[in-house]
């Protein structure tokens, strides 16, 4: 698949789930096609394609919607799974480091950083983001605890040390689980690079105490990939309305716990933050993903996808 544009990817430069998305097509040297959302709401381009999903990244294939990184890089495999980044022997794992990384770090570096920046966040930018997490975002409680969340942030780098320390082959020239490198590392390395983005002094002191995370990470962003073709959100939703989606066998797992139908109404959201509800008709459900078709004015019909594991589904609108 050569055409860019068959993967197009709406995320935005500074946005940590769009890196380790982009480190994914780079390890796979996808050629991709990248649509620069908005980082706070409106998305008015976005939202036919996602029936109100609004977190970032979001990845479309035609017209059918990958909402959430996990769900993307499982796509990613399933379609192209040459080099494999599941890696053999190791199945299951990165959705499992991942989840660490997702949640417990991810908290822990938003403390970090937005203590660190403070009085220089936007106004709009905290508003949306108090809207997202239905919490107030406080930068002055962050700078207080700062300190702490710094103290924090490093015993979570150094678990990566001690991986780097005590892995086959450990040293120069080897990956967190492997040989070569796969979902793991993308999955760990996403931190890092939000840190470092917005406070590298930190994150070199604390690298200069890892000196095989140090390694470690340098080679994962030397990782070279193809550069995206940019397209504006309005192609995205042509490219969406002329595609349809692939076609899927209505299928749902005999043992779906709450007994859902193919063909009924249900609604998905996350668990965590931006709790937005998204209804369509059920096409598919298994245990690790759920697909949604919708009809929409602009993109006419599509599916859209979710992960199972932090997402929540409930029957009817
Ligand atoms: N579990 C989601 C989390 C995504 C997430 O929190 N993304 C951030 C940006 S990196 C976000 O959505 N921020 C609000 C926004 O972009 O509207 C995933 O893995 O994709």
């Amino acid at each position: 698949m050569a055409d860019a544009r068959s993967i197009i990817l709406h995320q935005y430069d500074t946005s940590p789930f769009s890196e380790k998305v982009r480190l994914a097509l780079k390890l796979k040297n996808l050629a991709w096609a990248a649509v620069d959302i908005p980082v706070i709401m409106p998305k008015p381009d976005l939202m036919p394609l996602t029936g109100g999903y609004r977190r970032t990244p979001v990845m479309q294939i035609g017209a059918d919607i990958y909402c959430d990184s996990a769900m993307i890089l499982a796509e990613l495999e399933r379609r192209f799974p040459m080099p494999q980044l599941d890696l053999p022997g190791h199945e299951g794992l990165s959705g499992m480091v991942g989840s660490w990384a997702d949640r417990v770090w991810f908290q822990v570096s938003v403390g970090v950083i937005f203590g660190a920046l403070g009085d220089q966040v936007p106004a709009d930018f905290k508003a949306d983001r108090e809207k997202l997490s239905g919490r107030p975002f406080d930068t002055e409680a962050m700078k207080a605890a700062a300190p702490m969340l710094r103290d924090q942030w490093r015993a979570h780098l150094m678990q990566i040390e001690q991986r780097l320390r005590g892995g086959r082959g450990a040293g120069s020239g080897s990956w967190l689980v492997s040989a070569k490198p796969g979902f793991i590392d993308v999955q760990a390395h996403m931190n890092i690079w939000f840190a470092e983005q917005n406070v590298p002094d930190f994150v070199e002191t604390c690298l200069a105490g890892a000196p095989l995370t140090r390694d470690w990470y340098h080679r994962l962003k030397e990782s070279e990939g193809q550069a995206p073709e940019k397209i504006d959100g309005k192609t995205a939703l042509e490219i969406a309305r002329d595609a349809g989606p692939r076609l899927k066998a209505a299928t749902v797992d005999e043992i779906e716990a709450q007994g859902l139908v193919a063909g009924e109404t249900v609604s998905v959201a996350p668990d965590d933050y931006g709790r937005d509800w998204v209804s369509g008709h059920l096409v598919h459900a298994d245990d690790q993903c759920i697909i949604l078709q919708r009809f929409d004015d602009t993109v006419e019909s599509i599916h859209i996808h979710f992960p199972r594991a932090g997402y929540m589904v409930r029957r009817g609108e």
